[in-house]
């Protein structure tokens, strides 16, 4: 991989962390990325300045604003959609993973080694690790995971971890719906339906502490919505 990889971030007002993850991931996989795309989603804080600011010195650097309504699902759609044709693969995760810049180099090493169209950075295989995660959320999680592994017989076991690298084809092609928090199962879900193949590595996944921002997932509303991609996961199978 060179130059050929293009990093969605999808950021809803993240002055804490954006410009360390932006700084990181430049800092230890500078030859690999083609671009980083920060989709601004109607931040009302300093989100667009912290890009802004170094994007002027930073060419690898694209800046997306997006106009209400704000949305985690419209906001990876635009990312797609403004990705480089000369990418060849898609990265996307939160702005808040700034603790998971080293585990990026497990998802590129995995693409690099072959046998893969996609790589989900997986919260839930051996080597994992998974702190400051709500108990709640945590069962939530796992009880969607059951009845998707039931209804489609897939294997894999994080499908909804917004950390996922792709060959560039599955972000173009596949028909992602959801406008809000429940496109990270979508992100899962469809591409295993459709038949490539999606392999899996262990990350951390640590939950924001002080001065990290707060955590914008309500697990209720968010985690409730994400059973809604049931149905629309089923009716793309008959297909
Ligand atoms: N575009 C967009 N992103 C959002 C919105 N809400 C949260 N996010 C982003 O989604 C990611 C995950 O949000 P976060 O609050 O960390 O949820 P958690 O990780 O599940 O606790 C972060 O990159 C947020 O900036 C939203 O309304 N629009
Ligand atoms: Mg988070």
């Amino acid at each position: 991989m060179k130059e050929e990889l293009s990093v969605i971030l999808i950021a809803h007002n993240e002055e804490d962390v954006i410009g360390k993850l932006i700084d990181g991931l430049l800092a230890n996989y500078r030859e690999k990325i083609l671009e980083i795309v920060v989709v601004d989603d109607v931040s009302t804080d300093g989100t667009a300045g912290v890009v802004e600011s170094r994007r002027k010195s930073e060419p690898k650097i694209k800046l997306v604003r997006r106009q209400p309504p704000c949305g985690v699902g419209r906001a990876i759609k635009t990312g797609f959609a403004n990705v480089d044709k000369r990418a060849s693969y898609v990265l996307t995760m939160d702005s808040d993973f700034v603790q998971s810049i080293g585990d990026v180099g497990r998802l590129i090493a995995r693409m690099e080694a072959g046998g893969c169209d996609g790589v989900i950075g997986s919260r839930f295989v051996e080597g994992s690790r998974l702190e400051v995660y709500p108990l709640t959320k945590k069962i939530m999680n796992r009880l969607f995971h059951m009845v998707v592994w039931t209804l489609f017989n897939i294997k894999q076991k994080d499908l909804s971890n917004n950390f996922k690298l792709f060959k560039r084809e599955i972000t173009e092609k596949m028909p992602w719906r959801s406008d809000d928090f429940a496109i990270n199962a979508e992100t899962g879900i469809l591409p295993i339906l459709s038949g490539y193949r999606i392999c899996e590595v262990p990350v951390s996944w640590i939950g924001r502490d002080e001065g990290q921002g707060k955590s914008k997932f309500k697990l209720f509303k968010v985690g409730l919505g994400y059973i809604k991609v049931i149905p629309y996961a089923l009716s793309f199978r008959k297909k």
